[in-house]
């Protein structure tokens, strides 16, 4: 593996390896602390090369001496010898084991050292002689689990998606369950609510009193290319395209804890469970119990309210200290939909004039958004005017795909805008974040400040010196999917850094929700308030030449 390129993405894995190879082999309290830092590594907003270029591996949470050590050999070799040797400890089998959704390392050891079962084939056939029969902790719901387990491992292929390709899959899968089949209550949950930048499957949840007419819809959806599951209360399919869906029919008494506990994550439900006994309670995905008593289950609220807490929002749900928090009070509303009062950053394809300048104010001013950034590839030969009301706050984009800073070069209120001698007609500066600013002035401008850093370069700088550069210019850090994607990770170290993030409202973009919604999730992923959000303030009133759109 030496000369490839090492990312912090590859470090966790590795270390996830290491953890789980050493549950297989029984030890009892290293694994967890490999775990844990890996999810540090894979939260950093900086490559763990610069980290250890400093020598402050140690430094991140988790990060002893010995996974220190381990990490720079990563990074002088791409590969741990210690991984190496752990891996000829165990049949390749048995890690295959460790993957099937549903086993985990514990009972992959426990097939292996108490019936000698090595490998998925050996488990379908231990399962069809019948050897699990009368093994502790495998009744027949279990073994049904892992049957389906392993029929799914041929087929899925296991790949995680970005978050944006299933937002419109899902989307329709909705749709067509609220519209089509006779339910109530229709929400997904999983790592698809809690906004995650990537997602493995998705986890549907409905009411509804004819759980079997909902299957026979859902199952003759043109979506659906296989049928791979299909019981009582939980259907598995695959679609068009493999994407794994499990939609679950609950009862209306236990849908708040339903949507809790598959909501996740894994994490912070252990420690929900965990929190629940100290305080003699048990939650499941039925409802939280005092004994034989359902003290809680049909909303969220009060499956949380009942263990003390206040509600957390989904994107916070990664054990990272949000239940402590919601333990001591409310915790901080994140920004929605319905605090966006302008966009920064919309874009016009080169040329474009007046009129597509008024078609994206109309669409802004239905959003209903005060005031709206327009990047247009070029500069418009007319100097672009338009009537205005909203702002606009207009800019010049330089170069495609190079790290850019936006520029607003003209703003005005309502009527016309002014034009003529000394009035900013068009400017931009293309900046690297590493290097020197390069200034391309094309035309006076009265307004020198960045409202917002935009397009990070693939492979370009990363979030630490993104966001620094942001910082150093005194401007927001535009948060995204797409091109130069800017994700949680990185608006959380922005946040962190007293950097505004920018949330695109989409506008100008094919699909313009999906823009948002994604782009509000790794806002809120990152505990984002509207405060923290640039874009959520409305414009001061314009005076000429002066200091009045948003920061
Ligand atoms: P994904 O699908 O890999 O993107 O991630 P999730 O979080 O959607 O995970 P998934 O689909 O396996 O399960 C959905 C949620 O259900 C998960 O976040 C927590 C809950 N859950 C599922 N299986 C278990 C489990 O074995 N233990 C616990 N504590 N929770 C589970
Ligand atoms: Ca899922
Ligand atoms: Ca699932």
């Amino acid at each position: 593996m030496g000369g490839t390129a090492r990312s912090n993405a590859e470090a966790a894995e590795q270390l996830r390896r290491i953890a789980d190879l050493l549950d297989v082999l029984g030890e009892r309290f290293k694994p967890e602390a490999y775990r844990r830092a890996a999810r540090s590594i894979e939260s950093l907003p900086e490559e763990l090369a610069r980290v250890a270029g400093r020598g402050e591996l140690e430094s991140i949470p988790g990060v002893g001496t010995a996974i220190a050590e381990k990490l720079r050999e990563y990074l002088a070799a791409g590969s741990i010898p210690y991984l190496a040797r752990l891996e000829t400890e165990v049949p390749a089998g048995v890690v295959e084991l460790v993957r099937l959704p549903g086993l985990g390392p514990k009972t992959a050891r426990r097939f292996w050292t108490e019936l000698g079962v090595d490998g998925p084939a050996e488990l379908e056939a231990a399962i069809t002689a019948g050897r699990l029969n009368g093994v502790k902790g495998f009744g027949d719901r279990k073994v049904e689990l892992l049957r389906t387990a392993l029929a799914t491992r041929a087929t899925a292929g296991g790949a995680r998606r970005p978050i944006e390709t299933v937002v419109p899959i899902a989307r329709g899968l909705v749709a067509a369950l609220r519209s089509g089949a006779p339910t109530e209550q229709v929400e997904i949950a999983g790592s698809y609510r809690r906004g995650r930048e990537t997602v493995g499957d998705l986890d549907l949840l409905v009411t509804s009193a004819q759980p079997e007419q909902v299957f026979d819809v859902f199952s003759a959806l043109p979506q659906i290319a296989e049928v791979k599951m299909r019981g009582g209360t939980k259907e598995t399919v695959l679609l068009q395209g493999g994407l794994q869906v499990d939609l679950r029919v609950v009862e209306p008494a236990a849908f708040g804890a339903a949507l809790q506990y598959f909501t996740g994550s894994k994490d912070h439900n252990v420690r929900l469970r965990s929190l629940a006994r100290d305080g003699g309670l048990k939650v499941n995905e039925y409802g939280v119990f005092r004994g034989e008593e359902r003290v809680a289950g049909a909303t969220e609220e009060e499956v949380y309210r009942s263990l003390g807490l206040h509600w957390i929002p989904p994107e916070l749900r990664e054990d990272r200290g949000e239940i402590d928090a919601a333990r001591a009070g409310p915790l901080p509303t994140l920004v929605a939909a319905t605090d966006l009062k302008g966009d920064l950053h919309a874009h016009l394809p080169a040329g474009a004039g007046a009129r597509e300048v008024e078609r994206l104010v109309a669409a802004a001013r239905a959003g209903p958004l005060t005031y709206v950034g327009v990047v247009v590839a070029e500069v418009a030969p007319d100097g672009t005017t338009t009537a205005v009301d909203p702002a606009v706050v207009r800019a010049i984009e330089g170069t495609r795909g190079e790290p850019v800073e936006l520029w607003p070069v003209v703003e005005s209120g309502p009527g016309p805008l002014p034009t003529g001698e000394g009035l900013p007609t068009a400017r931009y500066r293309v900046v690297r974040a590493d290097g020197p600013v390069s200034e391309n002035a094309r035309g006076p401008t009265r307004d020198p400040r960045i409202r917002v850093v935009a397009h990070r370069a693939d492979g370009g700088p990363d979030g630490a010196a993104w966001t620094d550069f942001a910082r150093s210019v005194g401007a927001a850090v535009e948060v995204g999917p797409g091109r130069g994607r800017v994700d949680s990770t990185v608006a959380r170290a922005a946040r962190e850094a007293g950097v505004s993030l920018a949330v695109p409202t989409g506008l100008g973009a094919g699909d313009d929700e999906v823009v948002r919604d994604v782009s509000l999730g790794f806002a809120r992923r990152a505990g984002a308030t509207p405060a923290e959000v640039a874009n959520t303030r409305v414009a001061d009133p314009p005076t000429r030449g002066g200091r009045r759109t948003p920061r």
